[in-house]
């Protein structure tokens, strides 16, 4: 699934709603940190400059990726206009990978049938670290940049 030419990270910020007033939920998985805390503040970074306002943005830590699912069904109880769940999920020698990435997926997309607040998915599955490191504000862009907008957008829909 080539990304190239779908890359959010540069966006027209004029099609992009306002987010005043909205209350957005960011559920931060904390393997492979250094990732997903440039993942959190691509994200928290883009929702502010459109406008949501720093107490409105309510962080909730998770110890790895699969627990994601739980945060973000437990984000979905507390009022919140969106959620956005991060994390960064790496290839190793065993099929960890594909079972952790196919749960995710699979759970966040029952969170969105089921759900009230739309649950936007910023996790990356990736090969090498440098490939993560390249979607978390190196060459390829970031992918919490691009989960923020997603967000609003969901929101205004
Ligand atoms: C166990 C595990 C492994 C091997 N790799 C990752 C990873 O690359 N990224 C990630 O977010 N989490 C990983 N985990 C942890 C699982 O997501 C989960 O936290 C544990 O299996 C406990 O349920």
């Amino acid at each position: 699934m080539a990304t190239a030419d779908n890359s959010l990270s540069q966006y027209d910020h004029f099609k992009v709603p306002d987010g005043k007033n909205f209350r957005i939920g960011l559920v931060v998985s904390e393997w492979n940190p250094t990732i997903t805390e440039a993942l959190f503040q691509g994200a928290k970074a883009t929702l502010t400059h459109h406008n949501v306002s720093p107490e409105n943005i309510i962080r909730i830590d998770v110890p790895g990726s699969f627990e994601l699912i739980y945060g973000a069904s437990r984000a979905q109880q507390m009022d919140l206009d969106a959620i956005i769940v991060i994390g960064c999920v790496i290839k190793g020698e065993t099929r960890h990978f594909e079972f952790i990435s196919n749960a995710v997926a699979h759970g966040i997309k029952d969170l969105n049938l089921n759900g009230k607040a739309p649950v936007v998915f910023c996790v990356l599955t990736d090969d090498t670290i440098d490939q993560s490191k390249a979607r978390s504000g190196g060459d390829k862009g970031n992918k919490g940049v691009e989960a923020a907008v997603a967000a609003l957008r969901m929101i205004s829909l």
